[in-house]
């Protein structure tokens, strides 16, 4: 890792050195206590904590005065030697023998009682405490996990604009902004884009923010959610769901592998996933949610509480295919088999949790397309072209999109999706 400032070890480092080395190391007040005209400081920073031992004789007197003063999360570089103790956690301490004040922190306002909405307005300080800190590594490593699964299997990176003209994911959840003297909107999902660039690169991927105006308010939805898409030419509905379920088999086994151990910190129990991922149907779907009591009828969505019902029947994410047409967006291909339904996947995680991915197979001719634009009631200007693309050597294709905060929460076993990313967006949070 690089070093930066006076430092000459990071705090991680110091159970590897002998007893007596001198080091120089940097970081902030996690905890300070006082015995015996004794300071005892345990600093943290990036790679962990030690505890500093700050005693008249060993600093001057001055040193001993910034020690007493120093408040919670007060940054200070600290000069001394390690000392080998067994009854430390890392088997290290450190007797000082001078200590330099950086920046000092009065009142640090974040409390082992703060409750949740004032931690939530304090987030650009309860960043640092050891719950969002473990939440944002499991984060990193989802992260670091699909960007890999997909550059080892050969797809290209392609980004989406943030400023689009027309829904993907239906109007009820635009969000509009003022565009010079015209109509722009946040985009949803990225997946015209991607259908667009397979035509250059086959198969393709990006990785960065949608936007949905979701007015409810509830565990699994944000306003702003990072958004993994793939789209595949060539694929059709069982070879995009093949794509799934190797990349989250794949992020799941990477991030036991890299942060097993801060799942642990979490109380998380969590296992690679191994074995094959359910396949059924809606219908099949639709008969799980009846048996246990869910009024309703075929043609709706699933909603929050029907897909806990159907993940609780399974040990692994099941996919759930042929929703009806009328749940479902325009460009989905219809089964031509049973046209009432189309070639599309939803991925429920088990649970509870819900949909964490939602794809298909999309509409290749450009009758079909213009049909269900018109069945939709939508205008076909506004989608010139995105149909224009049916006009120039088309492919079946497929794709999907992965929900990244949806599957940190599931697999850090977050309570609220809020924690999985660092700044949430919900309609009624905008700050920090
Ligand atoms: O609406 S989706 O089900 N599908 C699409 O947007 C497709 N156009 C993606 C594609 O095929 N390229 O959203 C996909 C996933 C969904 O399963 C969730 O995991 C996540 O995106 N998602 C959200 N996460 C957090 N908050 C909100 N509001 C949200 N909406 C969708």
């Amino acid at each position: 890792m690089w070093k930066f400032g006076e430092r000459t070890h990071f705090i991680g480092e110091l159970q590897d050195l002998p007893e007596g080395e001198r080091v120089r190391i940097a970081g902030w007040v996690y905890r300070k206590s006082e015995l015996g005209g004794v300071v005892f400081i345990r600093l943290r920073d990036s790679t962990g904590v030690v505890q500093v031992v700050v005693k008249e004789g060993e600093v001057g007197q001055d040193d001993l005065e910034r020690a007493r003063d120093a408040g919670i999360e007060a940054s200070l570089v600290v000069e001394g030697r390690v000392r080998r103790d067994p009854r430390s956690p890392t088997g290290v301490e450190l007797l000082a023998s001078s200590i330099k004040m950086v920046g000092p922190s009065h009142d640090f306002p974040i409390k082992p009682d703060s409750g949740e909405e004032f931690l939530l307005d304090n987030r650009h300080l309860h960043l640092r405490t050891t719950k969002m800190r473990n939440a944002l590594l499991i984060r990193r490593e989802v992260m670091r996990a699909v960007e890999e699964w997909f550059i080892t299997n050969g797809f290209v990176r392609v980004e989406g604009p943030t400023f689009v003209g027309a829904a993907v994911e239906g109007g009820a959840t635009l969000f509009e902004v003022p565009y010079f003297n015209r109509k722009a909107y946040l985009t949803q999902s990225s997946q015209f884009y991607l259908e667009a660039a397979i035509f250059a690169f086959e198969n393709v991927y990006t990785i960065q923010p949608s936007f949905r105006a979701e007015k409810s308010r509830t565990r699994r939805h944000l306003t702003e959610f990072w958004h993994a898409e793939a789209e595949m030419a060539w694929a059709d509905l069982n070879g995009m769901m093949d794509v799934v379920e190797s990349l989250l088999k794949y992020v799941s086994q990477k991030v036991v592998e890299r942060a097993g151990h801060v799942l642990e910190a979490l109380g998380r129990r969590f296992e690679p996933l191994e074995g094959d991922f359910p396949r059924i149907t809606y219908d099949e779907a639709l008969d799980i949610a009846k048996r246990k009591g869910a009024s309703i009828e075929w043609g709706e969505d699933f909603g929050t509480e029907v897909e806990r019902a159907i993940s609780l029947e399974f040990d692994l994410p099941v996919f759930v295919t042929h929703y009806p047409k009328q749940a479902k967006a325009f460009y989905h291909k219809p089964d031509p088999e049973r046209p009432e339904v189309v070639l599309c996947a939803d991925l429920l995680a088990p649970e509870g949790i819900g949909e964490i991915v939602g794809g298909g197979q999309r509409i290749e001719s450009e009758e079909e397309l213009l049909r269900r634009i018109r069945e939709e009631g939508l205008n076909p200007s506004d989608y010139k072209w995105y149909i224009d693309l049916r006009r120039y050597g088309s492919v079946p294709h497929s794709g999907f999109g992965l929900g990244i905060e949806r599957t940190i929460r599931w697999i850090a076993g977050l309570p609220h999706i809020r924690d999985a990313i660092p700044f949430p967006r919900t309609p009624t949070r905008l700050y920090p």
